[in-house]
């Protein structure tokens, strides 16, 4: 398998994120990526490419230009604002929430952040622009690696992607890399296009910025909203509006929820997928459904992870996986690489 990778992923840092009143350092840190790639390589798995870098136009078929104006930007303006911000991570202050209107672009930093996010648990640092493109790169590169023939590819990139929208970030994501992936598919001459996303959390960017489409199926398994992040998105009668009505599923579990709950709900997104018979598969794969995730509450053991990537490579389907979450650091390379492992065989 071919896996795309960039070193810049380093450069995004956080220092901490709010978690109950409490700083606390951030938990998607570097550390994970560079996990991954060791126990990948390791394995033997296949070759680590850095990849070609994409035009903003692509980056534009996903995201406003508005948006990535201010993420390009954003760095820049916060030292503006002091020289001493240099070693202080940006937060947003105030979100323009019902009845405020979210059509004026306010002078103050501060604010335009909380207009262009969805969290307070997001810190943007000095590399998250260069970190999120490079990352961004690497979705569009294993989506066009399929088109050129790949059975299987890896984007194995940070910060993540799913939960960041066509002009919003959050959920310690910027980008929205599996939906640039999936509308590069598109571009480059498929149909249609599923996305399976498997992270604990539901993807709400993805499903957003695909409401209204048919040319792209969202599926989704994942920790009941009602509980877990993002609360807001990811119920089960969420299911597509206009064109897009019948294309997104949302299948919810309740926290604690069993591996053979979790698999019973993959069996019905596989079910839903082969039905749909896309050109190409791309996959949202987080690891924070291991039972030992510091931010999660699934069950699901290491050796689990080679069965999802068992039935995953049964669909038949070209797939480009997308890293996304997965916090329990000594574990994710091993959980990461054994769904890979396991589509391969
Ligand atoms: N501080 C992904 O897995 N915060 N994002 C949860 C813990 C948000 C997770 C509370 C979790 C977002 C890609
Ligand atoms: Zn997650």
């Amino acid at each position: 398998m071919l896996a795309f990778y960039n070193e810049h992923h380093a450069q995004h840092r956080g220092r901490f994120e709010i978690f109950r009143g409490e700083m606390v350092p951030c938990f998607e840190k570097p550390e994970r990526a560079d996990l991954v790639v060791a126990e990948f390589a390791r394995r033997g798995l296949g070759q680590v490419v850095t990849p070609h870098g994409v035009p903003l136009v692509s980056l534009e078929r996903i995201h406003t230009p508005r948006y990535l104006h201010f993420l390009r930007t954003a760095w820049s303006e916060w030292l503006a604002l002091d020289p001493a911000n240099a070693t202080k991570d940006a937060f947003p202050a105030v979100w323009p929430v019902r009845s405020l209107r979210d059509d004026v672009e306010p002078e103050n930093f501060c604010a335009r952040m909380g207009l262009y996010s969805m969290d307070s648990g997001t810190p943007l640092t000095a590399g998250t622009w260069i970190a999120a493109k490079t990352g961004a790169d690497c979705a569009v590169n294993a989506a066009h690696a399929l088109r050129l023939g790949e059975k299987g590819t890896f984007a194995l990139t940070r910060p993540p992607g799913h939960h960041a929208g066509a002009d919003f970030f959050g959920g310690y994501c910027f980008l929205n890399n599996a939906a640039l992936a999936a509308q590069h598919l598109l571009d480059d001459g498929a149909k249609r296009v599923a996305i399976l996303d498997i992270d604990y959390h539901h993807g709400n960017g993805t499903q957003s910025i695909f409401y209204g489409r048919d040319d792209v199926l969202f599926v989704s398994i994942h920790g009941d909203p009602r509980t877990e992040f993002p609360f807001y998105l990811g119920y089960a009668d969420e299911t597509g509006t206009g064109a897009g009505l019948g294309y997104n599923m949302n299948l919810p579990l309740a926290a604690g929820a069993t591996p053979a709950q979790w698999f019973a709900a993959l069996e019905t997104a596989c079910i839903r997928i082969n039905s749909y018979a896309p050109d190409a598969l791309v996959v949202s794969l987080g690891v924070d459904t291991w039972a030992g995730d510091p931010i999660s509450k699934f069950t699901l053991q290491s050796a689990d992870f080679l069965r999802i990537g068992e039935r995953l490579g049964y669909l038949g389907l070209p797939t480009a996986f997308v890293f996304e979450g997965g916090y329990a650091v000594d574990e994710i390379g091993i959980n990461v690489v054994n769904v890979l492992e396991g589509f391969e065989t």
